[in-house]
């Protein structure tokens, strides 16, 4: 069913209308977290005040939770930054070292900006970076060898959602920045490579947005619409879904975007502003570790 369900909603002609899709997001309250954070942290990571976000569980797809408006504008703003110009450098890993298109010491985006004519030709194929504990593709497991710091502002954005959509205390361990193209997919996978399988799995997403679809143990493959700045939490019994991206999505609005005054006006802000506007960016994050353990 999966498959036939991705095959079909690859085709852009196929995509439900908005109200087909928010149909089933039934809205739920946010946990109370009054005592864990600081009011400070919210505008230190440009986040709106929680009162101002929705959050949502999918109908058939128990713990599939999607939390909108939790960014501001700046807040979009420094977290595709962050993903453009900071984490495709080293310690962190990407998908183009290991084909000999990036030295292991470069940084993607320092190449692109400095270099036009090397940058061009890898413009457009960078489509991971890991961060933390490093997601080993062929063997799918962890290991301490693999391990690079993991950064303090998404430990900390991942710490606030997730207490205030789940409840969850969530230690964030490992991450896969993906970089989607107008006809990139990702197929239907799980997510199992986690020796933590209970703690919830995080996916923000940022610029174009994306027809996600996602599966449950009865066979229903429900499609769900993620656009800029919304968080996608995977608990409980969604956890271990099925789950992928068959079609990337035009942004019909640029929440990213600051007015003149306020920013946008470097060469790095252009070249953010003009890859974004092209791209679309998927943070997922992951507890690696049961609570109380320092390594695997
Ligand atoms: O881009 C997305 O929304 C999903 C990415 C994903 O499934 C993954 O990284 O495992």
């Amino acid at each position: 069913m999966f498959k036939t369900k991705f095959k079909f909603f690859k085709n852009i002609a196929n995509i439900p209308d908005p109200g087909v899709l928010e149909r089933d997001l039934i809205e739920r309250k946010i946990f109370d977290y009054s005592d864990n954070f600081e009011d400070d942290s919210f505008s230190e990571l440009h986040l709106n005040k929680p009162s101002l976000w929705n959050v949502y569980e999918h109908a058939n797809h128990q713990g599939l939770i999607l939390v909108k408006n939790v960014f501001t504008r700046q807040g979009q703003w420094y977290w595709i930054s962050r993903c453009v110009t900071d984490y495709p450098a080293p310690p962190n890993l990407n998908n183009l070292a290991p084909i000999g298109l990036l030295a292991p010491d470069e940084n993607w985006f320092d190449v692109c900006l400095e270099s036009p004519d090397r940058g061009s030709s890898i413009l457009k194929k960078l489509r991971w970076v890991t961060l933390g504990y490093h997601h080993n593709w062929d063997t799918k497991v962890y290991s301490e060898k693999m391990r690079s710091p993991f950064p303090d502002d998404l430990a900390q954005l991942c710490r606030i959602v997730a207490k205030l959509a789940t409840g969850w205390d969530f230690s964030a361990q490992a991450a896969i920045i993906n970089y989607y193209y107008h006809n990139s997919t990702i197929s239907g996978h799980v997510d199992h490579s986690e020796p933590n399988l209970d703690a919830p799995l995080l996916s923000f997403s940022f610029g174009d947005s994306a027809l996600f679809l996602i599966g449950n143990d009865s066979d229903d493959v429900s499609p769900v619409m993620l656009k800029s700045g919304d968080v996608a939490i995977m608990s409980g019994p969604s956890r271990l879904a099925m789950h992928g991206v068959p079609r990337i999505v035009p942004a019909d609005e640029r929440p990213w975007e600051l007015t003149k005054n306020s920013g946008n006006s470097t060469e790095k802000d252009k070249f953010v502003i003009d890859f974004i506007n092209e791209a679309r960016i998927n943070m997922n994050v992951r507890q690696v570790l049961y609570p109380g353990s320092k390594t695997l």
